[in-house]
């Protein structure tokens, strides 16, 4: 069966990752698919936005390294909401470089990620090395990679066979692969993995800076994503909370109508 068709429920069972087991649990048990990108530079503006929308996410999704403040009581204070609010916590780091560099980035330094986050991004440009390493960093029983497959950005140098690679690649590591960071629902078709799309807005349609974005609807029904990362949409409205609701709203119909056909 077509995996966008099938609801997240029955999706379940296909996965082989925890963390991709977990996020489509949370999903359908609090009907929400929506990712906040929460790209705010000061912990206190973070941990109060999720202090107000955290019951109407599925995941956050951090930069940790724009914060101004950081320090390491923000993890455990992140982790305390996440656990609060049931939601999952991914770490936009984009790996890109050789596997011994990304093991070291992804353990060592102020950061510290592999100690808190559930999920990172990695790029597939360097080649098989860089899952191999994290393969070998993680805890693989509870931790996930997104794999970038496609970007939503204007004139990105990814290519048709780039990305039939980059799914290629992922299938020899399916215990750490939680999914694809991607555009179009082409691009995988295991029921088990997660289409995670940014690039949604319900009121521009790009940004300065060669940002794409798309409706919920072109996404969810046409395009096929499984969780939506939302940042400015959100982060920057008079009224976040308000507006988070009406992109989980607006997102979770546009799901439901996929999955009835
Ligand atoms: O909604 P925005 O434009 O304010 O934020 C979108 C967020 C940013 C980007 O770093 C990220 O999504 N992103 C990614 C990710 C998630 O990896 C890939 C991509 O192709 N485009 C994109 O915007 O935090």
């Amino acid at each position: 069966m077509e995996r966008v068709i099938l609801p997240y429920e029955k999706r379940i069972d296909f996965a082989t990752n925890l963390v991709a087991r977990q996020l489509f649990n949370i999903m359908a048990t609090k009907k929400t698919n929506l990712c906040l990108s929460a790209d705010l530079t000061m912990t206190t503006g973070i941990l109060d936005l999720l202090e107000k929308v955290g019951e109407h996410i599925c995941m956050v999704k951090t930069h940790i390294d724009i914060i101004d403040d950081f320090r390491d009581d923000f993890v455990v204070r992140l982790k305390q909401l996440a656990d609060r609010f049931n939601f999952l916590i991914l770490e936009d780091r984009k790996y890109a470089d050789i596997g011994h560099t990304v093991s070291l980035q992804y353990s060592k330094g102020l950061y510290k990620i592999g100690e808190w986050a559930d999920c990172v991004t990695v790029h597939s440009l360097p080649g098989e090395g860089i899952l191999k390493a994290l393969n070998g960093s993680m805890n693989c029983i509870t931790k996930g990679v997104f794999l970038l497959a496609e970007m939503s950005s204007e004139g990105n140098l990814i290519t048709q066979q780039y990305k039939q690679e980059t799914v290629s690649m992922a299938s020899k590591y399916a215990n750490i692969i939680t999914g694809f960071v991607c555009q179009n629902k082409d691009t995988f078709q295991n029921p088990g993995l997660i289409q995670l799309t940014p690039g949604v807005q319900l009121e521009c349609s790009k940004d300065d800076l060669g940002q794409i974005y798309k409706t919920p609807e072109k996404v969810v029904v046409e395009n096929g994503a499984d969780v939506i990362v939302v940042g400015r949409g959100i982060t920057a409205a008079k009224n976040p909370e308000v507006q988070a609701v009406a992109y989980k709203d607006a997102l979770w119909k546009c799901y439901i109508k996929r999955i009835s056909g």
